[in-house]
């Protein structure tokens, strides 16, 4: 039965699979036919699960959410369904039956890099959660041919190679190819009255390429629900142009084929700073005109009137890399559909809410007019309009405050003109999250002041979250199994249930077991460093991790300058008191970021000096483990003791990373800074009472006369440790 959970039903799917569908034969077949043939065999019992949803949400009529990012990171998908359909041992005895190991086939999956860290790591970690939660909800993204590149290390320098995450096929979409949305690009506007006499806008495009729908299933964690992300891939719309061809203008021919799938080529792989690159543009809009012409094709077919849109579609905005949706959608009710603007303006801002995830200036997204209109001529049109009818709202409420005016104003005016693209989704939502509460005081305080005080309600707090099913259960079995033992699995669908391992705090045997546990997982990394490095470490030494994206706002440095201070120490004085430690550095650099990528050189070239040193090299060891993703970080996140979160005080929104080593049990060394603070309320403080004045706080300022390192407000380097001291979980 090809949606059986038996071991005999899935041995008969996979081998099945393997016959019929990939034509080969155990004997014959390659790491990635037997992984495929598992994948494919996975996916019908997943499958079966989405299509029972949708029939539900049918019959329920239900309100969708529909998440708009332009980056996603699932990471590998396949252990990730085993343990939502909770059928991880009997799969794992299906394949060995044949000789298959079920850990050899999970590391031939490729993940979709479809995302630079953090935002499209969150965008994921949602999409698990609504599913968990039973909501019915569509995540709509990008399909890069071309994801974020894969890090080698050479000569301690960052080399990008190509992420051909596709090469070998992706047994986890589902190509829609009858669901295909036209998208116009360039060319003009054309005004005119029709017979009622209403103002007719229509546009004239240079170009005209095609989205296709390309569906991965999300399945909630032991629910029946299963949700989709929905994935766009630019395609000409003709595929070849024979005319042209017939003419003997083959590359004509051609060239449109190769502008239209350049659209969806590749990600854009910059964090933190924006590229005004036309092509960057191009991707934003057609993410959105497919995902609003694919809603508004559901919301028809099942007989809605348009008026009620958003009572059916909740649209949220990540970051504001969607946000010419508010204007796509003023453009798709009033042109297309025809509904006066007051009708159309008053659906769109009740169905977008957007969330903020950066206060950096270089990161807060503006275009050029110039470029705007001349990609999307009707949308500047559009905007100019609805900024015509904000800004008469501001001047009614704060009369002869032009200064106002300007700073609130769609258009910055103050030198070449940009379109402010967080106005934008300010205007056009009914609301504005930060992604911490610090983040979002911060929010409301300088980058949006303005916009709070003219609308306080619209502006609320949501702290991050991360799916403890991938980052625990599945990253750290082990660790997941003696929780389950000690309070039972509750915890895993609320996370909340953790406190009850309070009471364990003081629990000899349940420490010791905690304690065997995180050594499994250290011995478990020393083994994957051995073979990425080459280098030995001890896993019994302290692991002090810093892992995610280097910027200097991170302060990757810092935490390499503390290293130099320790091994400095220990060359003058080596039976100096400190604990044997090893340091793991993992993250990538964008390409473009020369200080980001020189600071991989120092932490390579100190691990050098310091690995090699005998004096030192049984004490202190430095690590940078190449090609950090999701897969790497499920690896290294369980081995963590310390887990290093000192970014520059206001800089981190909030950080997610710093939950994941949080709940797999590492203490936090942190800047009082994003999730950090409200991370540090939930398990408490502990001081660290400096036997020796230990160089990070003296790093954070000079010493005070009395000896004792001055605590710089933002940078309070406190371990967040249960009060008792015991290891918080
Ligand atoms: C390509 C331009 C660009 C610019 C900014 C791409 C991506 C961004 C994001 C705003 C950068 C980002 O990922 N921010 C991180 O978002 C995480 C999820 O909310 C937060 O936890 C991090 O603190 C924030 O830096």
């Amino acid at each position: 039965m090809r949606s059986g959970t038996t071991v005999a039903d899935l041995k008969q799917s996979f081998l099945d699979t393997l016959f019929c569908t990939l034509g080969r034969v155990p004997s014959a077949a390659t790491p990635h036919d037997l992984y495929t043939a598992l994948a494919l065999s996975i996916r019908d019992r997943v499958l079966k699960q989405g299509v029972q949803t949708l029939e539900t949400y049918h019959a329920r009529d239900v309100r969708m959410v529909a998440y708009l990012s332009a980056e996603y990171l699932p990471g590998p998908h396949l252990a990730n369904n085993l343990l939502n359909l909770g059928i991880w041992d009997q799969a794992r005895q299906a394949v060995e039956e044949p000789g298959c190991d079920l850990d050899f086939l999970r590391q031939q999956e490729e993940e979709p890099g479809l995302g630079n860290g953090g935002l499209g790591r969150l965008a994921s970690c949602f999409m698990d959660s609504m599913a968990t939660l039973e909501l019915p909800a569509v995540g709509y993204g990008l399909r890069y041919e071309f994801g974020i590149f894969d890090q080698a290390i050479r000569d301690g320098w960052q080399v990008e190679i190509t992420d051909k995450w596709l090469r070998f096929g992706n047994p986890w979409e589902v190509v829609r190819p009858e669901l295909t949305f036209e998208v116009k690009l360039g060319g003009y506007t054309e005004a005119w009255t029709d017979e009622q006499g209403r103002y007719r806008v229509r546009w004239i495009p240079q170009h005209v390429v095609q989205g296709i729908a390309y569906d991965t299933p999300i399945l909630g964690y032991h629910v029946n629900t299963c949700n989709r992300m929905r994935l766009w891939k630019a395609e000409a719309v003709e595929s070849f142009d024979f005319a042209a061809f017939n003419h003997g203008d083959y590359y004509r021919a051609v060239h449109d084929k190769m502008f239209s799938e350049n659209i969806t080529k590749v990600l854009y792989p910059n964090d933190e700073v924006i590229q005004g690159k036309n092509l960057r543009l191009e991707q934003q809009y057609f993410l959105v005109t497919c995902s609003l012409q694919d809603m508004l094709r559901v919301h028809r077919l099942l007989g809605r009137p348009l008026e009620k849109f958003h009572e059916k579609w909740a649209v949220q905005l990540n970051d504001t890399h969607p946000s010419i949706a508010i204007a796509e959608l003023m453009r798709l009710l009033v042109d297309e559909y025809l509904l006066d603007w007051d009708t159309a303006w008053h659906v769109t801002r009740h169905t977008f809410a957007y969330t903020n995830h950066t206060l950096l200036p270089e990161a807060l997204e503006k275009w050029p007019v110039a470029m705007l209109g001349a990609l999307l001529p009707r949308h500047l049109e559009i905007i100019y309009e609805i900024n015509r009818r904000f800004l008469g709202e501001v001047r009614a409420q704060f009369p002869g405050d032009e200064a106002r005016v300007a700073r609130m104003s769609l258009i910055d005016e103050t030198g070449e003109r940009y379109i402010r693209m967080a106005h934008v989704a300010t205007v056009g939502s009914h609301h504005v999250n930060g992604v911490a509460r610090l983040h979002s005081d911060l929010l409301k305080q300088t980058v949006l002041r303005d916009f709070a005080e003219l609308w306080p309600e619209k502006f609320c707090n949501v702290t991050n979250g991360v799916t403890p099913r991938r980052f625990m259960a599945v990253a750290n079995p082990p660790l997941a199994q003696l929780i389950t033992r000690r309070i039972g699995d509750g915890w895993l669908k609320n996370l909340d249930e953790l406190r009850r391992l309070e009471s364990l705090a003081d629990d000899a045997a349940f420490r010791q077991e905690w304690r065997e546990v995180k050594l499994a997982a250290k011995r478990q990394l020393a083994r994957c460093i051995a073979q990425h490095t080459g280098v030995t470490v001890d896993p019994t030494s302290l692991f002090d991790i810093q892992a995610k994206r280097i910027h200097e706002y991170k302060r990757q440095h810092l935490n390499a300058l503390h290293i130099l201070t320790l091994y400095l120490r220990l060359k003058r004085d080596p039976q100096a008191d400190l604990p044997a430690r090893t340091f793991i550095f993992a993250g990538k650099a964008a390409p473009g970021y020369f200080m980001a990528k020189l600071i991989i050189k120092l932490i390579n070239s100190i691990a050098d000096v310091v690995n090699r040193d005998p004096v030192v090299r049984d004490r202190l060891k430095v690590v940078f483990f190449p090609d950090f993703n999701v897969k790497n970080g499920q690896r290294i996140c369980p081995a963590a003791d310390l887990s290093e979160q000192i970014s520059t005080a206001g800089k981190e929104a909030s950080g997610t990373g710093n939950m994941k080593f949080a709940l797999d049990g590492a203490l936090t060394i942190g800047t009082l800074d994003g999730a950090n603070i409200e991370i540090r309320e939930e398990v408490g403080v502990f001081h660290a009472r400096a036997k020796w004045p230990t160089s990070r706080l003296t790093d954070a300022g000079p010493m005070v006369p009395d000896g004792q390192p001055r605590r710089d407000p933002g940078v309070a380097c406190s371990r967040l440790v249960r009060q008792r001291g015991s290891h918080l979980v």
